[in-house]
């Protein structure tokens, strides 16, 4: 990551101290759009507090400087509280909480949004800000959410974990996730969507299985369906990874109007680092997954031999279904030509 420089602010004539955390990644729901709002995706957002840290730095005293891990709470509460319409909105309530903190006089605030529903690849949307005490003076006796029980961990900078699916892992780890759709150009979708998850700070896309056609499964009468399964490599907790998956779903326009019904784009978690989690909204691995042909038929052409906790060999289960209804259209996938400009190298 690139490290901006950030003018230093000027008090009294004096050039302030930065306090930087950056990075600060939380699920939020926040856009104009009401599948944003529904669904979630990823934001992350940059603080630089302006402060005087002469005083701690003579003492070595905490009580006289700004606790970065109580930036990153509060930044962390905005980004996954209330959602609003707009990143300008998500920005200056993080700018209002980091001046509440005492010897803060100014802060400089980003918020991305990598996942933002636009029509063009792009890499990042961001929105920055920089907001000092005279004008920050205004919304002082506004306090917004709040950050109890919830202050990091000092040492490795992390949450400490009350719910198995937001625990981040210490190095990125081994996920599967499985990609359908039955509805317009679903093969460019899905190629569109590699990219889309790839260039998702924490997710690396690495490799991908055949490609297959399949019989709808459930559901009302629709179309045949194209299925893939997707290696990728991930530095996000389960949650996240979640949160992430539904994001690409919603740049391709995924509307739930009928169960198993027909969609563009559909992005489920398999399998996450051979962990099982039974959460509310995320279930690890997939309930689903080893009953059903298109998801293990083309698993097994990528991932044999991996065990999905509680069930047995991809390989095993993809023999126990059988292939009705599936057949394989693509062993390489995305075709070889494609794949100049696609980013990970399939399997
Ligand atoms: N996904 C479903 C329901 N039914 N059938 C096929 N063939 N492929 C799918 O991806 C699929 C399905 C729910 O996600
Ligand atoms: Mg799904
Ligand atoms: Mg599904």
């Amino acid at each position: 990551m690139t490290t901006p420089t950030v003018t230093p602010y000027v008090k009294d004539g004096i050039e302030l101290d930065q306090i930087w955390v950056q990075g600060i990644r939380v699920t939020g729901h926040h856009g104009v759009y009401a599948a944003e709002k529904e669904t979630g995706q990823l934001f992350l957002a940059d603080v630089v507090a302006h402060v005087s840290t002469h005083g701690a730095a003579s003492r070595d005293d905490l009580d006289r400087t700004v606790n970065y891990s109580d930036i990153a709470d509060r930044a962390a509460d905005v980004l996954g509280g209330d959602s609003a319409d707009l990143l300008e909105t998500v920005a200056e309530h993080i700018a209002r909480a980091i001046l509440e903190f005492d010897g803060v006089h100014c802060v400089d605030v980003t918020v991305h949004k990598p996942q933002a529903p636009l029509h063009v690849e792009f890499r990042d949307v961001m929105v920055k800000i920089r907001r000092d005490l005279k004008s920050g003076a205004l919304w002082a006796d506004k306090r917004i959410g709040s950050s109890a029980g919830r202050s990091a961990d000092l040492l490795t900078g992390r949450r400490p974990i009350d719910d198995p699916a937001d625990e981040q892992p210490a190095q990125p780890v081994t996920a599967y996730l499985a990609l359908g759709g039955n509805v317009g150009d679903v093969d460019a979708a899905f190629r569109e969507a590699l990219w889309e998850l790839h260039r998702i700070p924490g997710i690396a896309v690495q490799r991908a299985s055949s490609l297959f056609r399949t019989a709808p499964v459930g559901g009302p009468p629709q179309d045949d369906y194209l299925n893939v399964v997707i290696e990728v490599q991930t530095a996000l907790a389960p949650r996240e990874l979640l949160a992430a998956c539904q994001g690409v779903e919603v740049l391709h326009g995924r509307e739930r109007l009928v169960e198993n019904g027909p969609r563009t784009l559909d992005v489920d978690i398999l399998w996450y680092d051979g962990r099982t989690i039974e959460a509310e909204d995320v279930m690890v691995p997939h309930p689903r997954a080893a009953q059903r042909a298109f998801v293990l038929q083309p698993w097994a052409t990528l991932a044999p031999d991996l065990v999905i906790p509680g069930a047995g060999t991809v390989r095993e289960l993809a023999a126990a279904v059988g292939a009705e209804g599936v057949s394989m259209v693509a062993a390489q996938w995305p075709a070889p030509e494609a794949q100049a400009d696609a980013p990970p190298a399939p399997a």
